[in-house]
């Protein structure tokens, strides 16, 4: 099955899986954050042309899409003020915007920072927590973004530490199911709906591998299929390796993911990755 997803003013085909690359505006991010910071009085300061080059060089690389976040959700993250995460972003996404055409994804759960980025540029809204804070919805409805709908159980700072599930496919499938409807009923258009079951938020090793041999379940949802894998713990928790040394294992999962029907893969590593897309689609069209 093909899709075009609506995202602004762009339609995207994803009749062949795209890659969206992850751009990081947060000093705390346990991948790659930091390496971002302009070296300022104990203040983070993002530098803008860094990260423009990052972005450069991840459309180089075959990125159709880039994500910028302002708040680090990894596990234990702290929350961010949202005058900051304003100040990480905003500036950032319009630097973007001005450069390239490529498709811009901002990472949040604020409406203020969704209304804002959505201004400065960004097409797709990509929230954690699935439009569930004041005024998410309505801000989503009343732009032409696409939205992208996350699993998660708990909340960043705590979900690691107790999650329960009876039937983790299944809780999943029907948490996305019923944010989707929320959408509909909003006002926002199926063609923008994007879903993802949320790898490594609020989940042991043993659901996150669950869901992805169980990804294929999720096209009975008939929308397109975003995955986050790159670099996280059910990659580290299986090879035993530090963040930066997960790749292999990361694209290893990434081709499970694509051949279970994965349709947008969220990564740090972007050359990786549109390769691995590349050879899964000679095979699938062999
Ligand atoms: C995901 C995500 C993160 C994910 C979507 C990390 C913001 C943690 N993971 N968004 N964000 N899906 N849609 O490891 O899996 O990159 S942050």
């Amino acid at each position: 099955m093909s899709f075009f997803l609506t995202a602004g003013k762009r339609q995207i085909d994803l009749s062949t899986p795209l890659c969206m690359g992850i751009i990081n505006a947060t000093p705390d991010s346990f991948s790659d954050g930091s390496e971002l910071a302009k070296t300022s009085k104990r203040k983070f300061v993002i530098d803008i042309d860094k990260a423009v080059q990052r972005v450069d060089s991840f459309i180089e690389q075959g990125a159709c899409i880039v994500d910028i976040g302002g708040e680090s959700t990894r596990p234990g993250a702290s929350a961010v003020p949202e005058d900051e995460e304003l100040n990480r972003v905003i500036p950032l996404i319009e630097a973007i915007s001005q450069r390239f055409d490529v498709c811009i994804s901002v990472d949040t759960s604020s409406a203020t920072v969704m209304s804002e980025a959505i201004k400065a540029g960004a097409e797709i809204i990509n929230d954690i927590r699935s439009l569930s804070d004041p005024g998410a919805l309505t801000v989503a409805a009343n732009s032409e973004a696409a939205v992208c709908l996350m699993h998660m159980q708990g909340q960043p700072r705590t979900m690691q530490e107790n999650y329960q599930y009876d039937d983790v496919v299944n809780e999943v499938y029907d948490f996305l199911e019923s944010r989707v409807a929320a959408c509909i009923t909003a006002g926002i258009q199926r063609e923008r709906i994007i879903v993802d079951v949320g790898f490594g938020f609020g989940k042991s090793l043993d659901h996150n591998y669950r869901l992805l041999n169980n990804l294929g379940h999720f096209k009975n949802l008939k929308l397109p299929l975003l995955v986050g894998i790159s670099r996280k713990s059910m990659i580290g928790g299986i090879v035993g390796r530090p963040t930066h040394e997960r790749l292999a294992g990361s694209v290893a999962a990434t081709v499970l993911a694509l051949e279970k029907g994965a349709d947008i893969v969220r990564t740090h590593d972007v050359a990786a990755t549109v390769d691995a897309i590349r050879v899964h689609s000679a095979y699938r069209q062999a």
